[in-house]
């Protein structure tokens, strides 16, 4: 609408008009802008208009209301703009009006989702949106090694997927006893409650709750079958209404076996049940570079109709593109439920994973029967990534990784978005690991340094504090934060940054430093700093799985420091 009048206005006039006309539209264009809210995942199709009404307008019953799902009559007008998406939607918000229109229910929660976005500002634009998915099935499988996420970080995680549109959550921690050692075993009462209300908050955020069942090798004999069903039943007891079935990390895999258990399972349960989802399936080979023999080819032909099979991609820990899932589809006969291991970080886990989303292809979202990456044991981080992938997931061909990555700091860290992104810029890389994976835009701004002055100088000492400086002031920054569930996760990180922080203020003052005793007292400041810094240990609490050792900007930061330090000051 507003374009329009910009073009109309610049045809019928010039000159001095013209510059007038401009910084009139100049002004305009400000002011509409000013109350445009960021919309995440970007929709498919979406015009702003001019202003439309005070958020206390809806207050006092100024603006009328019209809400549903295709083929309400309170909808007929707009019947033909709803996109014909499952889980689509069309939004209009005019002075004096607000349309919701779901394609179907789905559809509907994410009109209100976007809604709710708009509402953020106290004056709200006309606007017009037409939007749905292209991933069908989108989400989050939590199916790392360590700590388990907390009851707390799960419902966290239901809402923050409900905003961000994602609906699918993968329950598979492999250290919970129940998931895996002792599969067989039924949730004590407690856990069992607690499963049953995150099942009610995965539905209250359409989210579908898929509850895995990892039973190794037990899979043959009457007894194992028969507990396994016995499992199925108290899950469903507690509302689970999908299930999957994972065989990574065994060996002595036998694809009879398995294709047998997973066909019985869905005969004797699935079936029986009639309001069950078909099974998933994570295959033992769940990677191109682990598949051999006829497994996958099996596997594909063995299962009954309908059964999904997880992948990985070329490698454990690999981005995904589309020729990756034709590989798998010709093999199987079966689009991949893509386990995409990022930002999961059990492999490296001294190290957060908390930069862009990148690597995957704009074109897998058909080749899939469902996408969900496998997250670190930091839920709260972990958002991070996550917030990007909806936004990939949702719509792939507008997907800008640099851009989801600079919005997600403000939803995750409101208020307080630049320190928490100055953190982040310091945390994407995870340092040498088994599989090769490593992200090599870390701390982009330190690397142009090094590049510029090479082994720390009297002369470039001023340049590299500058730099520690910003890494100390973001730390102190998020320090002071008590009671926020992100910064409490990831404390001891921030603990390391600052002091990793401090230690190369003080290189840079003791290359500085004329008087040599002056610089023997620093240097031993900086070796009491890097043991603190040593001592930095995360999930160091009772009954924790496995504590982990806090590290920070280890591709270019900690490597200078090291480098340094070793030097005859
Ligand atoms: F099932 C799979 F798709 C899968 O990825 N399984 C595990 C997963 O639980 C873990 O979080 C992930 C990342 O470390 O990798 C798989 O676990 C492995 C992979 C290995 F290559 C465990 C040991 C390995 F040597």
């Amino acid at each position: 609408m507003y374009r329009k009048f910009l073009s109309n206005s610049i045809v019928s006039i010039s000159g001095r008009m013209l510059i007038l006309a401009a910084a009139f539209s100049f002004l305009c264009m400000f002011h509409s802008f000013a109350q445009r809210v960021e919309i995440s995942p970007v929709p498919q199709s979406v015009e702003w208009g001019g202003k439309a009404f005070d958020v206390s307008a809806i207050a006092r019953g100024d603006v009328h209301f019209a809400e549903g799902v295709k083929g309400d009559s309170a909808l007929k007008r707009v019947d033909h703009l709803i996109p014909e998406h499952k889980e689509g939607y069309y939004l209009k918000i005019t002075p004096d009006s607000v349309i919701l229109a779901g394609a179907d229910e789905a559809g509907l929660f994410y009109a209100r989702q976007t809604f709710g976005k708009i509402m953020d500002v106290r004056e709200m634009q006309e606007v017009e949106i037409a939007d749905y998915p292209f991933t069908e099935r989108r989400g989050v499988i939590e199916g790392f090694y360590g700590n388990p996420w907390s009851f707390d970080d799960r419902i966290a995680q239901f809402e923050f997927y409900g905003k961000n549109k994602l609906n699918t959550y993968v329950y598979g921690p492999k250290d919970d006893p129940y998931h895996h050692s002792r599969w067989y075993e039924p949730y004590p009462e407690k856990e069992g409650e607690n499963i049953r209300q995150l099942v009610e908050a995965a539905d209250a955020n359409r989210v579908k709750f898929i509850w895995a069942m990892h039973p190794s090798n037990s899979i043959v004999s009457e007894e194992d079958r028969r507990k396994a069903l016995e499992k199925l039943e108290q899950m469903y007891s507690l509302g689970v209404r999908a299930f999957a079935i994972f065989f990574d990390d065994i060996d002595a895999e036998s694809v009879a076996d398995q294709i047998s258990y997973l066909n019985f399972l869905t005969d004797e349960f699935v079936d029986k049940k009639g309001d069950v989802a078909p099974l998933a399936v994570c295959p033992t080979q769940y990677n191109k570079a682990w598949s051999k023999g006829s497994y996958l080819r099996d596997m594909g032909e063995g299962l009954k109709e309908g059964i999904n099979m997880m992948w990985t991609g070329d490698g454990v820990v690999d981005m995904i593109e589309s020729p990756d899932c034709e590989w798998f589809t010709a093999r199987t006969g079966r689009k991949p439920f893509i386990w995409l291991n990022y930002p999961v970080n059990d492999y490296g886990n001294h190290n957060l994973l908390l930069g862009p989303f990148t690597g995957n292809g704009r074109d897998v979202y058909d080749k899939v029967s469902a996408f969900c990456a496998n997250p670190m044991q930091y839920a709260e981080a972990s958002k991070v990534a996550l917030y990007s992938m909806a936004d990939y997931l949702w719509n792939p061909t507008a997907y800008d990784a640099a851009a989801a990555w600079e919005r997600s700091m403000e939803a995750i860290m409101p208020g307080h978005a630049g320190v928490f992104r100055k953190f982040c810029i310091d945390n994407v890389d995870v340092a040498e690991n088994k599989h090769n994976f490593r992200l090599p835009d870390e701390s982009p701004e330190f690397k142009a340094l090094l590049d510029k002055y090479g082994p720390l100088s009297k002369k470039n000492a001023e340049a590299y504090a500058a730099y520690f400086r910003k890494m100390e002031d973001a730390s102190k920054e998020l320090l002071l934060f008590r009671g926020n569930p992100l910064v409490d996760e990831i404390r001891e990180f921030v603990e390391y940054y600052q002091l990793q922080a401090q230690r190369g203020l003080l290189l840079t003052e003791i290359a500085r430093e004329k008087n040599r005793k002056k610089r023997k007292a620093l240097v031993k400041q900086y070796e009491a700093l890097t043991e603190d810094a040593d001592m930095l240990v995360s999930r160091d609490y009772k009954g924790s799985i496995q504590p982990v050792k806090a590290h920070t900007a280890t591709l270019y930061v900690e490597p200078f420091l090291q480098r340094e330090s070793k030097r005859k000051w």
